[in-house]
């Protein structure tokens, strides 16, 4: 007992030493702090009237940023800003915005520079008051929510959901429109939401999952902690792994996917191709605020030049990446390799496809990701004669509603693999942990089922500010789990700290055949990566620790958003002195729902295979504080984010990332078995 003590206690005086960003866990707001969380909460109020907030619209209305440029740390952005305002150049209110729009992305980022440049908070809330009321709310929304995400004296605010923001990306028309009824009733409703489409699309029988809300909310919030756009040395703030991040994040949410649809009887999604049919048409059902509906794209339709990207650029990036790939090596603008043989060689990969601002050369390599989601985005109004409004998949918020959003990232997948085959299998000494031994792993019944969720609505509706506010929301089905605990039975012959990796993957493809281990790792999910202590000899005689682990605390999820609503009622009472808000400076807004944790199985049960991995985590850490600090709650497929590196130096998905020979892979410290979930509830 006293051993452990006294190890805990230096881990947390050591590191307090070392870094002052360091706030571990939850600590009492001040009023500063629920001052500046009032302030953004009032920003986002319906951002799409003039701000109904009397002191926000006037401060905003009398600044003139040009008078105070000494105040921002560099003045070019705001100034530019002013300028583009006064000459009528800005994207109007109103109007879709979408990041995929260069035009509109290069205003943003005006903004966003704008308010990220500005030097105290002071003048950041003049800055984003004179913005409010001037230019496009998605724009507003956007660059405001990545400035709070990457200020220092923003750290730990919390931005509503943006379900609740514009739900009219998150709900279908008919509930849209069921509102406005309602609304203009002035009656509170519960509108019932369907999943788009009909029984008669296979695909629709996953439609819960690219629909969830969670998830989508996930998705956007990854890519505003790590946007493509992001200059990491102007703005000072790196992005430590962007790219392997890009490439781990989005390949566990395609193996999630494929998890998804073995358990409703359909095979592994396919990857699409650039000169191929997409055989899968698509019905959004879902309508922007103003402008009309999201197009949707009939089956079997073709890809069609764009006026800027051609079919046929598409090819020849392909077959670029194709080729550094194979030759192990990308070139660089200024003629130089870069070599991939090595774990750093899938960053450089992924900031080239994506591509990211870091790309070694994006003239030659092209955008291949971006422009994937351009490309199906605009497939049914190629050259624009209709002015159709941008396709879901042009907004990170609405992609995974799309089917095809899983076969371009099955695609780009291909790519990353065809790299990953390329490097060596794991040693035995790179997997084995000596001394280490997993003697057993015991996890509770793993049980899913479907539950209601509700949305607010109230954002979604125009109306006057003589309008009572009524309750209307929509309520939609939801995947879940019953909580479970892992524990693993560990037995060491020395003290040190261990880093646990948890995994599930299929057992059987689509045609009941067991899948052997190197195809498998393919579609293996993590679940969980966390720290645990082993007890020293000297306190634990037997050497034998039992680490339990919740699925709850799970490095791959988040809770629940809180509603806007509820978070406004706590500011308020805090200010107001009745309670206490509670505030954690690493909180994560991107972080795969908790919910969908688990693949929901068959009702008659359906078996996986379960993988714990232990290593030693002294040998893999990066940073310098307690190996239990959390980063937020959700590193693994979000990284960290205050500033931290990536908290381990294996490579990503390790070690289910390269080729596995099976007769040579399960050491002393890994465990496999075969567990069960059972989708237990009504449809
Ligand atoms: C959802 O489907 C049910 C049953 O088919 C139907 O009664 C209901 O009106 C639908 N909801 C909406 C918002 O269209
Ligand atoms: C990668 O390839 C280069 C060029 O062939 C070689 O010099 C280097 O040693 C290789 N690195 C690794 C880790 O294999
Ligand atoms: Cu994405």
């Amino acid at each position: 007992m006293k051993c452990i003590l006294i190890v805990a206690l230096l881990g947390v005086s050591m590191c307090h030493l070392a870094d002052s960003k360091l706030v571990r866990g939850e600590v009492p707001a001040d009023k500063t702090f629920l001052s500046k969380q009032r302030e953004v909460l009032k920003l986002l109020n319906k951002v799409h009237e003039p701000n109904r907030f009397k002191v926000q619209a006037e401060l905003g209305r009398s600044y003139d940023p040009t008078k105070y440029l000494s105040k921002y740390k560099d003045p070019l952005p705001v100034k530019t800003l002013v300028k583009q305002y006064a000459s009528g150049q800005l994207l109007p209110r109103g109007q879709v915005f979408t990041l995929f729009n260069e035009k509109d992305r290069q205003q943003m980022i005006t903004i966003f520079e704008s308010l990220f440049f500005a030097e105290d908070w002071d003048t950041f809330l003049r800055t984003a008051c004179y913005a409010r009321d001037r230019v496009n709310e998605g724009q507003f929304v956007y660059a405001l929510s990545v400035a709070v995400l990457h200020r220092e004296d923003t750290r730990g605010l919390v931005l509503p959901p943006a379900y609740e923001i514009y739900p009219h990306m998150f709900v279908n028309s008919e509930v849209i429109h069921a509102a406005y009824k309602a609304k203009m009733r002035q009656q509170p409703a519960v509108i019932r939401m369907n999943f788009t489409g009909t029984i008669r699309n296979p695909e629709q029988r996953v439609a819960y999952l690219g629909e969830d809300v969670g998830m989508n909310s996930h998705h956007s919030h990854w890519h505003m902690d790590f946007p493509f756009w992001w200059k990491q040395d102007e703005y000072g703030v790196p992005k430590d792994r962007q790219g392997e991040l890009f490439y781990h994040m989005h390949h566990q949410l395609i193996a999630r996917f494929d998890l998804e649809r073995l358990s409703n009887d359909l095979p592994f999604v396919e990857p699409l191709y650039w000169e191929d049919k997409i055989v899968d048409g698509f019905y959004p059902q879902t309508t922007y605020r103003v402008g009309g509906e999201f197009p949707s794209r009939p089956d079997n339709f073709e890809f069609q030049d764009l006026e800027n990207i051609k079919v046929k650029d598409m090819v020849d990036y392909t077959r670029r990446i194709r080729e550094a790939i194979s030759q192990q090596a990308v070139i660089t603008k200024t003629g130089e390799y870069v070599y991939l043989n090595d774990t750093n060689g899938i960053n450089t990969l992924g900031s080239i496809v994506e591509p990211s601002y870091d790309s070694k050369h994006p003239e030659y390599y092209g955008a291949l990701h971006n422009y994937g989601h351009i490309m199906l985005g605009q497939i049914t109004d190629p050259k624009g004669k209709f002015n159709m409004q941008p396709g879901v998949m042009e907004h990170f918020e609405t992609a995974t509603r799309d089917p095809a959003f899983f076969r371009l990232h099955k695609y780009i997948d291909n790519l990353f693999k065809m790299h990953k085959d390329l490097l060596p299998p794991y040693t035995r000494d790179e997997l084995n942990f000596p001394g280490v031994t997993i003697e057993e792993v015991s996890v509770d019944e793993l049980t899913t089922y479907l539950e209601d969720f509700d949305i607010d609505l109230l954002n979604a509706l125009d109306d006057t500010q003589e309008l009572k506010d009524v309750e209307i929301k929509a309520r939609v089905r939801r995947l879940n789990h019953s909580p479970f605990t892992v524990s693993i039975k560990v037995n060491s012959d020395s003290a040190a700290t261990a880093a646990v990796r948890v995994f599930l993957g299929p057992k059987v493809d689509w045609f009941g055949q067991e899948i052997p281990l190197n195809e498998k790792r393919l579609y293996v999910i993590e679940i969980d990566k966390f720290v645990a202590k082993r007890k020293a000899p000297a306190c634990v005689n037997k050497g034998t620790t039992v680490v339990q682990r919740k699925s709850s605390e799970s490095s791959v999820t988040i809770p629940d958003r809180e509603t806007t609503k509820d978070l406004v009622k706590r500011v308020d009472d805090a200010m107001q002195g009745k309670t206490t808000f509670m505030v954690n400076k690493d909180v994560r807004h991107c972080g795969y729902p908790d919910r969908l944790l688990l693949p929901k199985g068959k009702r008659d049960g359906m078996p996986f295979s379960l993988f714990v991995v232990v290593t030693d985590f002294d040998k893999e850490k990066v940073n310098d504080v307690p190996s239990d600090y959390d980063y937020g709650g959700s590193i693994s497929y979000c990284g960290a984010l205050s500033g931290y590196k990536y908290p381990d130096s294996k490579p990503m998905g390790f070690p289910f990332d390269r080729q596995i020979d099976a007769d040579h892979f399960i050491t002393s410290n890994m465990y496999q078995k075969e567990v069960t979930i059972t989708f237990k509830g009504d449809e």
